[in-house]
């Protein structure tokens, strides 16, 4: 298919291209047209949603442009690309985002000031984009963001979901679910209604031989659904790339057989059918770190995987490379095992359609995957039922038979006789039924795997993944610690910070090499400087206070402490221990007299995070959280001295204002479950401490700043076993203070007890799996020496600033260049933006 101009009338082409805006002027004017064309409205009636409208549409337009000459230049060059299969892309906003990217905010600001509008007011009308539950979803964003800013030839791909994460609403102290209906506008993607691909579903296997004698499968029969591809720009900070997210939305597969019933008069039929289809991309699955085994999940990765797969594959055969060559031109990466099918369907493709032999063809496959793991939680790790797949999708399941068989038979003859071996490794559980382990799957057929952390990748080597390490041997495995993007959760979220530092590094640089933060380390004792930095943490605080206010209608004090917890809930995240902790402060707060009081430090716990709908236990815990505040934030005995909020429907944006507001943010996993934490990173990162567990990235960071600016607490990850193991013989004695705090929900100070029976009883009488009993004193005691830490406000404040100045590691652009090295070999393509030509020759 010639689609390309032909020379002679290129040069009209050339003449007419458009250019983005270079101005305020030439800014004011897009934003007119688009108010005046593509909204068809009038400067009579234009409000602030508008008023976002046209700008976002005159910054997509200028981020089109980017996009293409790099799509171009990429195409051009022939480099090897990266592909980030991730079922969530957690982005939040865009706007503001791109116009700091391409270095026109402050001409943006000033031309909406003129045109009428305050830009903080017009960037806050942007519906997040929530395509994610939490850690996993963001940090697929933050290496988006990594990837365009270091020039990496990447594409992202995932799933179109006309429903995002749900919208929190709390409602008599319960977590009410809203759906996210978020396309309504989203002037960020670009429907490609000529890029689709056609997927299929159920149907059987057929077996022939060819000429030659050799044996051929066809997949034959079952159903067709349309997949749509829904193009986002991704721009780079201060680059000339301008990468592309894929989003995949699922739509009927227009033939024959629609219009067969719907001419028959079977009306109703063929529109099921259309919804049914449509249902593939409707809704993100709300769990975090919890595998259900749906078949509409199986439905989704396999959607979303076959059409990337396509969109890959296609793109290679256009440039007539040999097959051998694929994994010198393509890498994929694996986000958690969700896309693990991506590997069983190259195989398919290979072997099946294109005719490679299965070593040839295996050996591509090995090459070109990576695989990443988030998690070493049991219920979290995928595994799916052989029935499911086998009626799913029939080849697949054959193909992950013989995978299997090729896999145990090397085993075999490297480790003979041994049944046990062969039964831990292998692909199939032999359970009733027998079910797929996706990540002996993914190991199998990845040349690397990695985990997020240090701890973490250790963890996975010597327990579940350990055999895999003796038969593939240890370089196999490897660490890429997580990092965040310093753009979004520093220079957006906190310009001040942000300008500030940038006054005392020489510039801006340290947004694209974070280590140049290590220069803030020779101001911490000048005093102007510690003066302004006091000053952006409280005028954060004010802000966040507000928020507080008009949300909850309680008032905080924006001197008092605040000590945030933000993530999603669940148990082994131990939000119940905060809670619990935060009792324990109110019972001994109203044991004191009026005197001891006095000198008492005010504090305010702050929590935020959705629990998965189906998910009781963590429910509970916000129902306890907002039924402890109702009693603390109304008791004239506390008044300042306690606040409890909980902040409703905690997402990126909400994130973007309350982080830099923190002084002090809890990250009190049980050791050995977080596998990493990325908050942990962005609360330091913006000046505030952590209180933390020895876990995932806390250990590093805490190794990179200092152990006397973090304060941990609580039992190691190599005791856990013990310790669990001590509570299921009955060895173990409730925590004494733990114990004070159960009496008073049991006496109903925080309402019915029977609504929290499950959380206490988890506790006391059900094994404590989560280990709250066995680190709630050394988790009170630390909180002590937080107190105590905050007194001394000038030795708080050196602490602030020199664990920003040692953040350096945290960044993305680190991790992503790690990826790049070790797993993807790949490199940056950069250019010379004012020589290149405007079109190819
Ligand atoms: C697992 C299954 C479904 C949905 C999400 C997950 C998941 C999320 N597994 N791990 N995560 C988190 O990933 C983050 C990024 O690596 C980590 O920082 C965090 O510790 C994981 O819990």
């Amino acid at each position: 298919v010639e689609a390309s101009i032909p020379e002679p009338q290129r040069e009209a082409w050339l003449k007419h291209q458009t250019s983005p805006f270079k101005d305020k002027d030439g800014f004011e004017r897009e934003v007119v047209r688009h108010v005046e064309t593509t909204l068809a409205r009038s400067l009579y009636n234009c409000d602030e949603s508008a008023a976002y409208a046209a700008c976002a549409l005159a910054f997509r337009d200028r981020l089109i442009l980017e996009w293409n000459r790099t799509q171009q230049r990429q195409t051009f060059a022939d480099s090897k690309r990266v592909y980030y299969l991730s079922l969530e892309f957690l982005m939040g906003r865009a706007l503001d985002n791109a116009m700091l990217n391409v270095g026109q905010k402050d001409l943006a600001k000033a031309g909406l000031a003129e045109l009428g509008f305050r830009i903080e007011d017009v960037i806050q009308q942007e519906h997040d984009a929530a395509l994610g539950n939490g850690g996993l979803g963001r940090l697929a964003a933050c290496f988006l963001d990594s990837l365009a800013s270091l020039n990496y030839p990447a594409w992202g791909y995932g799933l179109r979901y006309r429903y995002g994460i749900f919208k929190q609403e709390i409602i008599d102290g319960y977590q009410v679910e809203v759906p996210d209906y978020w396309l309504d506008f989203n002037p960020w993607e670009f429907p490609r209604h000529d890029v689709t691909v056609d997927i299929q579903f159920y149907g059987h296997v057929v077996k022939s031989t060819d000429e030659s004698g050799k044996t051929v499968c066809r997949w034959e029969g079952g159903e067709t659904v349309k997949a749509v591809a829904y193009d986002v720009p991704i721009p780079g900070y201060d680059t000339p790339t301008t990468n592309n997210l894929r989003l995949w939305s699922s739509k009927a597969a227009s033939g024959e057989f629609d219009f067969q019933k719907f001419n028959s008069g079977d009306y109703e039929s063929s529109v099921a059918d259309q919804q049914r289809a449509e249902t593939i991309s409707a809704v993100l699955y709300p769990n975090d770190n919890l595998d259900r085994g749906k078949e509409l999940r199986l439905k989704q990765q396999y959607f979303w995987v076959a059409a990337s797969l396509y969109d890959i594959v296609r793109r290679f055969k256009k440039s007539k490379r040999p097959w051998k060559e694929f994994p010198d031109k393509v890498a994929i990466q694996l986000n958690d095992t969700h896309p693990t099918l991506a590997i069983v369907e190259l195989q398919r493709i290979l072997v099946d359609l294109e005719g490679l032999e299965w070593d040839e063809a295996w050996n591509i496959v090995v090459n070109t995957f990576g695989y990443t793991n988030h998690t070493v939680l049991p219920e979290a790790l995928e595994k799916w039922s052989v029935p499911l797949i086998q009626h799913l999708l029939p080849r697949h399941l054959q193909i992950i038979y013989d995978v299997n068989l090729f896999f145990l038979q090397s085993v075999e003859r490297q480790f003979p006789n041994n049944r046990d071996l062969l039964r831990e490794v292998s692909i199939i559980e032999e359970s009733q039924p027998k079910m797929v382990r996706m990540a002996h799957l993914a190991i199998v057929g990845s040349h690397k795997v990695n985990g997020v952390a240090e701890l973490h990748s250790d963890l996975i080597k010597t327990t579940i993944f350990k055999d895999f390490v003796e038969i593939f041997g240890p370089d196999k495995f490897t660490n890429v610690t997580n990092g965040i993007t310093p753009r979004r959760w520093l220079h957006q979220a906190n310009p001040r910070l942000s300008e500030l530092i940038a006054s005392k590094t020489g510039g801006k640089g340290f947004l694209t090499d974070l280590t140049l933060l290590s220069k803030l380390e020779l101001y911490v004792d000048d005093k102007e400087f510690r003066k302004e930095w006091a000053e952006i943490k409280y005028a954060n605080k004010v802000r966040l206070a507000k928020h507080i206010k008009a949300t909850t209608g309680v008032t905080v004090s924006p001197s008092a402490l605040f000590d945030v917890q933000v993530k999603r809930i669940h148990e082994y995240k131990r939000q119940q221990m905060n809670i619990f902790g935060a009792i324990h402060r109110y019972l001994t707060l109203k044991a004191m007299t009026p005197e001891e009081r006095q000198k008492q430090l005010p504090r305010v716990s702050i929590f935020g995070g959705k629990a998965a709908p189906g998910y009781w236990m963590a429910k509970q815990i916000i129902h306890l959280i907002n039924n402890v505040g109702a009693v603390v934030n109304n008791d004239k005995d506390i008044g300042d001295l306690l606040k409890v909020v909980f902040l409703e429907d905690y997402n990126v944006s909400k994130a973007e204002m309350i982080i830099p507001a923190s002084d002090i943010s809890e990250h009190i996993s049980t050791a050995g479950t977080e596998a990493s934490g990325t908050s942990n990173m962005k609360f330091v990162l913006n000046g505030g401490l952590i209180i933390g567990t020895c876990d995932g990235a806390n250990i590093e960071i805490t190794r990179e700043i200092g152990e006397n600016n973090i304060f941990l607490f609580g039992n190691l990850a190599e005791d856990v076993e013990e310790l669990r193991h001590a509570h299921l013989y009955g060895q173990h004695t409730i925590d004494a203070d733990l114990a004070r705090v159960f009496d008073e929900i049991e006496r109903g100070t925080f309402g019915n007890p029977q609504d929290f029976a499950g959380m206490v009883s988890a506790v006391r009488d059900h094994g404590d799996y989560y280990l709250v009993s066995d680190d709630f004193h050394s988790y009170l005691e630390t909180h002590a020496l937080v107190d105590e830490a905050y007194r001394d406000q000038e030795q708080w404040l050196t602490k602030c600033i020199t664990s920003v100045a040692r953040m350096g590691f945290f960044s993305s652009d680190r991790c992503i260049n790690e990826y790049a090295e070790g797993i993807w070999n790949i490199e940056p393509l950069v250019v010379d933006r004012d020589k290149e030509t405007a079109a190819p020759k």
